[in-house]
C-alpha cells in the first residue's frame, strides 16, 4: 500500500455508490486515500491486515461503511487509536436502521464517530477536518467550503 492519510473500508461492493461520495470529498481536498471492501464478517482477517497494512503506510483516519448488522467500524476501532468514522448504509429490509445502531452504539473506551445513515460526504467532510488539525492549507479550502455553502444557499434566492 502507497503512502495513504485516510483508507476507506466498505462491507460489500453493493456500499460503492453511497460511499463513492466519500471518495469524491477527498479527491476535491486533495488527501490521499485507498479505498478497500472488507467485511467484518466475510473477510474478519483480512479487514485486520489492512488496517495494520494502512497504518504502516501513514492512515490517519479510517473511513468505514456497512449495512445491516454494520459491525466493520466498530471492528476497525477495535485494531487501532487512529480515529475511526462509521457510515451506517441503508441496505435490507431495516433500510440502515439496523445499521446506525450497530455502529453507533458502541461500549464505553472504543468511540466510533458516526455520521447518519449514507451520510459518506460527511463522513469525508470529517476525515479532511481531523486531517486539518495539522494541516493549514486543508484549514484554509475547509473555510472557503464553508463560504461556497453558504453563497450557494443566499444565491438561491
Ligand atoms: C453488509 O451487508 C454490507 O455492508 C452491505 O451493506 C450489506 C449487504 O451486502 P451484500 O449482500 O450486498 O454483499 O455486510
Amino acid at each position: 500500500m502507497e503512502n495513504i492519510k485516510v483508507l476507506i473500508l466498505m462491507g460489500s461492493k453493493s456500499d460503492r455508490p453511497i460511499m463513492q461520495k466519500a471518495e469524491i470529498v477527498l479527491e476535491e481536498f486533495g488527501v490521499a486515500y485507498k479505498t478497500m471492501i472488507r467485511s467484518a464478517h466475510r473477510t474478519p482477517e483480512a479487514t485486520m491486515q489492512a488496517v495494520m497494512d494502512a497504518e504502516a503506510a501513514g492512515c490517519q483516519v479510517f473511513i468505514c461503511g456497512a449495512g445491516m448488522a454494520a459491525h466493520l467500524a466498530g471492528v476497525v476501532c477495535s485494531k487501532t487509536v487512529k480515529p475511526v468514522i462509521g457510515v451506517p448504509i441503508a441496505s435490507g429490509p431495516l433500510q440502515g436502521e439496523d445499521a446506525l445502531h450497530a455502529t453507533v452504539m458502541m461500549p464505553p473506551g472504543l468511540p466510533v464517530a458516526t455520521v447518519g445513515i449514507n451520510g459518506s460526504k460527511n463522513a469525508g467532510l470529517l476525515a479532511v477536518q481531523m486531517l486539518a488539525q495539522t494541516d493549514e492549507e486543508l484549514s484554509e479550502k475547509l473555510k472557503a467550503d464553508r463560504v461556497a455553502q453558504a453563497e450557494s444557499i443566499l444565491a438561491e434566492d
